[in-house]
Formats: structure tokens, C-alpha cells, sequence
């Protein structure tokens, strides 16, 4: 990997690059998702490269949200799988989650792949491989998910997810914590709790808040889930990108 001086003014944006390329180069990022790259840092040069406050609320309420779950699953692309493998690790042990990879390109070599990098990064046990289960609604690969992973779950994290497959998990019941820089995609608009940051702040923040929030009461979880609003989160973070302004600040 190239030395990229810490003092470079865009030194962050450049390092997420180079893990994308990387995560490439390994057979754990598919090709697509140098695209889907390219689109989130457009948005993220627009939010500030920061974690704005309304994210930030979000982030907290993941946090609750997966404290309070009965069966919470953090679900690993190939973007994620290389921008954060240790951070959803930690966020994983820290709540209790499950670690499931689940693809919108599916090959059974990147599902592998993934599991060891993953496995490589601490991780115990990395769900996706049975694919045992079918998200109803869904053509055949893109509905495949392990029967005691996501299709068990009451609350699952999913980082950069197609509309379709958010719509489809929204549909089952389940409670979606969404991670998309774009407000406007359907996952973002889809989402239980919408966090529009990037990947690489919101997975270690969310970890921050759940460590936070550890010692807390079921009373005082579900009052950070009730206080937290989508639709106010929404708009304040489209504010932000269509103005560069907040009204939160
Ligand atoms: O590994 P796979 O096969 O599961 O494929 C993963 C990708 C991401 C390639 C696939 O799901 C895809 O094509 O996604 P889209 O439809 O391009 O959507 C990606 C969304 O994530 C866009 O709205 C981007 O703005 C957003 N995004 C991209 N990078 C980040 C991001 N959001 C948060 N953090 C990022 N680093």
C-alpha cells in the first residue's frame, strides 16, 4: 500500500480507498464495489467527512437497539469486510451479535473468503456459509441467508444494503439498523434506525455507544430507541448535503 502522509488534507478519504482495493485484490471485495465506493464518498465529501449529530444519535440508538435484541446479526458485505473486519468484530462481541456474511453478489468463494478474513480478525464463529434459508421475496442467491443467523434475527445491522433485500427484511418484522451515506436510497428510507455516515466512524462509534450503554436498564434502552426520530435524522442529514448547513448546531 502506498505511505499516504498523515497531514495530507484528504488522508482518511484516501486510506478507505486503498482498503477497498485492497479488500479487491484479496477476493474479498467484488469488483461493484469500487463503484459503491466512488457514490458513498461523493456523499461523505458533501456531509463533511464527519459524523454529523443526527448520525451520531443514530449510531446511539443502534447501539440500544442491539443491546435490547433477543437475537441481533451484523451483516458483512465485501465493502465492509474490507473497510472495518476488526471493528464489526469488536462491535459483534461487545452486543452479543452474530457475524453473518451475506452478499448482493453472491460466489461461495467470496462468502469464504470473507469468513476467513473475518476469522483472521478475531472473529469465533462467521455465519452465511449454510444458506439454508430464503428470504421471501427475493430471487434465489440474493435471498440466501443461514436459518439461525438472519432469518432468526430481530434486529440486524446492515451496512450498504440494496433496496430490495432492505425492503424484504423490513417485510419479515425484523428491526433494520442501516448504514448508507446516500439519505435518499430506499435502504436508508427502508431502515428502522437510518445512520447516514461512513462505515468506517459509524461501526466503531456504534461499538463506543454499546460499551456506553452496557450498564444500562431495559427502561433506559428503550427510551434512547423512543427519542430517536428516522424521519428528523433523515432530513437533517439531507440538509447538511444539499446546504452544507445544520439546523441541529
Ligand atoms: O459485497 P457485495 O456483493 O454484497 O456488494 C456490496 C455492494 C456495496 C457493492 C452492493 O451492495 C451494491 O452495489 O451497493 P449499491 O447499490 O452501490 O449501494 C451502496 C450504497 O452504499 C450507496 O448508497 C453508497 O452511497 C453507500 N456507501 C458506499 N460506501 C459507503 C457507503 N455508505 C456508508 N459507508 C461507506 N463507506
Amino acid at each position: 500500500m502506498t505511505e499516504i502522509p498523515e497531514d495530507h488534507p484528504r488522508h482518511d478519504s484516501l486510506v478507505t480507498r486503498h482498503r477497498i482495493e485492497d479488500g479487491v485484490d484479496r477476493g474479498v471485495t467484488s469488483r461493484q464495489g469500487l463503484i459503491a465506493q466512488g457514490r458513498g464518498e461523493a456523499y461523505d465529501y458533501l456531509l463533511g467527512e464527519q459524523t454529523i449529530p443526527s448520525a451520531d444519535d443514530a449510531e446511539r440508538a443502534a447501539a440500544a437497539h442491539l443491546l435490547l435484541a433477543d437475537h441481533p446479526v451484523l451483516s458483512v458485505n465485501g465493502n465492509v469486510a474490507a473497510l472495518v473486519p476488526g471493528e464489526l468484530v469488536e462491535l459483534a462481541e461487545v452486543t452479543g451479535a452474530d457475524l453473518e456474511v451475506n452478499l448482493f453478489n453472491r460466489t461461495e468463494q467470496r462468502v469464504e473468503r470473507i469468513a476467513e478474513y473475518l476469522r483472521e480478525h478475531g472473529a469465533d464463529e462467521v455465519k452465511g456459509t449454510k444458506a439454508d434459508a430464503r428470504i421471501p421475496g427475493l430471487d434465489h442467491e440474493r435471498a440466501k441467508v443461514d436459518s439461525d443467523g438472519i432469518f432468526d434475527a430481530d434486529v440486524v445491522l446492515v451496512p450498504l444494503e440494496d433496496g430490495d433485500r432492505a425492503e424484504a427484511l423490513a417485510d419479515m418484522g425484523k428491526t433494520e439498523l442501516v448504514v448508507d451515506l446516500n439519505p435518499l436510497s430506499r435502504s436508508a428510507q427502508t431502515a428502522s434506525v437510518p445512520i447516514v455516515d461512513n462505515a468506517v466512524r459509524a461501526i466503531p462509534n456504534i461499538t463506543a455507544h454499546a460499551r456506553d450503554l452496557r450498564g444500562a436498564s431495559r427502561a433506559e434502552l428503550e427510551a434512547v430507541v423512543e427519542e430517536f426520530d428516522a424521519g428528523a435524522a433523515l432530513a437533517a442529514a439531507e440538509e447538511r448535503i444539499r446546504t452544507g448547513a445544520s439546523e441541529e448546531e
